[in-house]
């Protein structure tokens, strides 16, 4: 630690809230504090003022149905088009101002600047090619693809012609897109042939060729992007059958406009699928009257974005993040969102600054896991650039620890940016627990209070809700129009995921009606919530969510394995690690040639994000005398704490075994 690190640990250390800087205040999209009891007192007339960041073919004629909860519907009656809201609609305006700047990997130094005008032309193409293709209006079109510009466009183009998208994150593996395509029976798949991975080429055209055996429909197309150039000629992929060249589908529509097709609100805009406490993934609904309504008012007034600003968001599309907050909130207000390929550490590890630096980026919206990892490099690399465009910074994913919080605060925002710590999730569609940054005080570890217009309430495990500095169980007691509508054609599950635990399921009576993050939280007496994490059998990795069960079934899957619990531990920079316990079936030794091989079967069923941190044999895993496993003490022995009492454990000689292999 350098001379500046401790004098900034031992004045920041002991401040726990933070104001705002006068100039940011001053020039704040909400500057008023009275949006708070506006919006409750008007509730759910507020949620106009989302719909009206947008343009409307058609008006709606109600804020909200909740006639059959909780299949709440949103601005009922109106009509209108994602892609003529992101694109069409800032032409006159903005056509030549940059939407997307697009920074990839430094290899080519292809970096490339799309013009709403030019990014409008080629979604208007793609579109075309779409329509050519066969994509009717509510096709579910599957993309599988890295953060290449192509990503949004053929997003956009979908939206255009009413065809809800399912991203399936490149990370991900060749089942897991599989499983994706089957759920959703979707017939087309758009990817690349590959992308650059610090540096060097990485065959992407093979997983997604061995992800396409294992759908079991017909697929009717299939779209490859060029990303790689000669560079990838070495994989010697020629496209088949129905496999389609991107670039060559574009260039046969050259200057073909398709008109946006109006879209009722609550028809879909796309699914996005996410882990859950069962194998299966959740495919979450999401909408297009809410959903972008709802990005577009948190983007305006929580990451207080202008259309001047140069907007730098650093998650992948492949996930809710990147969907809200690099393509539809930023775009629908008609911004420059900057996308980066890449790695934060490559080609050295003060990529994220070269790139502030360079664009001269306006707001920076990342994760806790990254904030660690910069902390740990040293403030050395964002010393190098001159970071002072920035004016306001984000956290979400995971809880950020207060020590992370004023190290991003002072080394990357001078002590000048408010920062926005967001609560939200896929299901959530956008934020919906973090401070209004021009209006708020900050506490650092704290997510803040709910935005205005968002009920959300700590309660025990009765439903009753909790006295300041109790932990509990966060819930959100009225609807809002980002919400997901439903779990892709399976209502009952969406009705037990989110809704069973503190709802009366039989009522019509919304007031009845509970939503369940399955977070666990605790609340102050100035009503700012602390999120403390999952209390399902979620675990957080670098800001992802895995699910333990679907780890244990790829680990179960292996052979030689009889038996696997797997459980998130403590880490530095991941937040949490997968651990996971393994029984061995007879015959089969635990060495380290069955260590690799369930290595390679979760990077094989998941993806390499899954990748267990340390694989532990053992005879037995520590029971309940019900036969449940304590996942609880598996947890405890991964973080190296203390474990209490196991004398109530059916095997109860079995945890010290466990716990020196581990521990010593
Ligand atoms: C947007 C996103 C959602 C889960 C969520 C919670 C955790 C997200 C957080 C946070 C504490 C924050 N989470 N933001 N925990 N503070 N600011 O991450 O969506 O991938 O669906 O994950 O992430 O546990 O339930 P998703």
């Amino acid at each position: 630690m350098g001379d500046d690190d401790v004098e900034l640990e031992a004045r920041l250390a002991e401040q726990d809230v933070f104001e705002p800087s006068e100039a940011f205040v001053e020039q704040a999209n909400v500057a008023d504090d009275a949006i708070y009891e506006e919006f409750e007192e008007n509730w759910p007339e507020c949620w106009q003022a989302a719909a009206d960041l947008l343009s409307w073919d058609d008006d709606y004629d109600t804020v909200l149905d909740d006639s059959n909860p909780p299949f709440y519907e949103w601005f009922t009656g109106g009509e209108l088009n994602a892609s003529a809201n992101c694109l069409d609609r800032h032409l006159d305006e903005r056509g030549d101002e940059a939407a997307i700047e697009w920074v990839g990997e430094p290899v080519e130094e292809d970096d490339r600047t799309y013009t709403y005008a030019e990014l409008h032309r080629e979604v208007n193409e793609f579109a075309a090619a779409l329509r050519d293709l066969g994509v009717g209006e509510d096709d579910v079109v599957t993309m599988y693809m890295p953060m290449i510009p192509e990503l949004p466009i053929a997003m956009l183009a979908c939206a255009r012609i009413g065809a809800p998208h399912s991203v399936v994150f490149a990370g991900f593996s060749a089942d897991a897109l599989a499983t994706r395509m089957n759920a959703a029976d979707s017939e087309y798949l758009i990817t690349c042939d590959g992308y650059y991975r610090r540096g060097d080429p990485l065959d992407h055209l093979q997983k997604a060729n061995e992800g396409l055996a294992g759908v079991d429909h017909e697929v009717e197309a299939t779209v490859v992007v060029d990303r790689l150039g000669p560079n990838g000629d070495g994989f010697g992929h020629d496209l088949k059958g129905t496999q389609h060249d991107y670039g060559d589908l574009v260039a046969a529509n050259q200057g073909a406009e398709v008109d946006p097709v109006a879209r009722d609100a609550e028809d879909m805009l796309f699914l996005m699928y996410t882990s859950g406490t069962t194998g299966q993934p959740k495919g979450v609904k999401h909408t297009t009257g809410g959903y972008l309504s709802w990005a577009a008012w948190t983007s305006q007034a929580v990451l207080d974005i202008e259309p001047d600003d140069t907007y730098f968001c650093s998650a992948d599309i492949g996930w809710i993040t990147g969907h809200s907050y690099i393509v539809y909130g930023p775009l629908a207000l008609g911004t420059t969102t900057v996308m980066y390929e890449g790695t934060p550490d490559h080609p050295d590890k003060d990529r994220l600054w070269q790139i502030v630096d360079e664009y001269e980026a306006t707001q920076l919206y990342t994760a806790p896991t990254a904030i660690r990892a910069f902390m740990k490099w040293g403030s050395e690399y964002p010393e190098r650039h001159d970071l002072s465009s920035l004016r306001l910074l984000g956290t979400v994913g995971e809880p950020i620890n207060p020590r992370a919080w004023k190290w991003y605060y002072k080394h990357i925002g001078n002590e000048q940016c408010p920062i926005v710590d967001t609560w939200w999730q896929t299901e959530t569609g956008g934020m919906m627990v973090t401070t209004l940054p021009g209006v708020k005080d900050m506490k650092p570890g704290s997510a803040g209070p709910p935005l205005p217009g968002v009920d959300a309430r700590i309660v025990d495990t009765e439903g009753e809700e909790v006295g300041a500095g109790r932990a509990g169980y966060l819930t959100v007691q009225k609807p809002w129009p980002g919400m997901l509508r439903t779990l892709y054609r399976n209502d009952e599950r969406y009705i037990e995921e989110y809704w069973a635990e503190y709802s009366d399921t039989d009522s019509d009576d919304p007031d009845e009606w509970v939503y369940f993050p399955e977070d666990g939280a605790k609340i102050d007496d100035d009503g700012y919530i602390t999120v403390l994490g999952r209390v399902d059998d979620v675990i957080n990795v670098s800001g992802h969510r895995l699910g333990t069960m679907e780890i244990e079934s790829a680990i179960v899957g292996v052979e030689g394995v009889a038996e696997a619990a797997v459980v998130g531990g403590d880490h530095e920079v991941k937040g949490e690690a997968v651990y996971a316990y393994v029984i061995t079936e007879e015959g089969h030794a635990g060495d380290d040639d069955l260590r690799e091989r369930i290595v390679a079967g979760v990077e094989n069923a998941i993806g390499p994000i899954a990748r267990p941190e340390q694989v532990i044999f053992t005879p037995e895993l520590p029971k309940t005398r019900s036969g449940k496993i304590m996942r609880r003490l598996l947890e405890d022995i991964a973080n190296g704490e203390e474990l209490g009492d196991t004398s109530t454990l059916r095997n109860p000689e079995i945890v010290e075994e466990i716990r020196v292999q581990v521990q010593d």
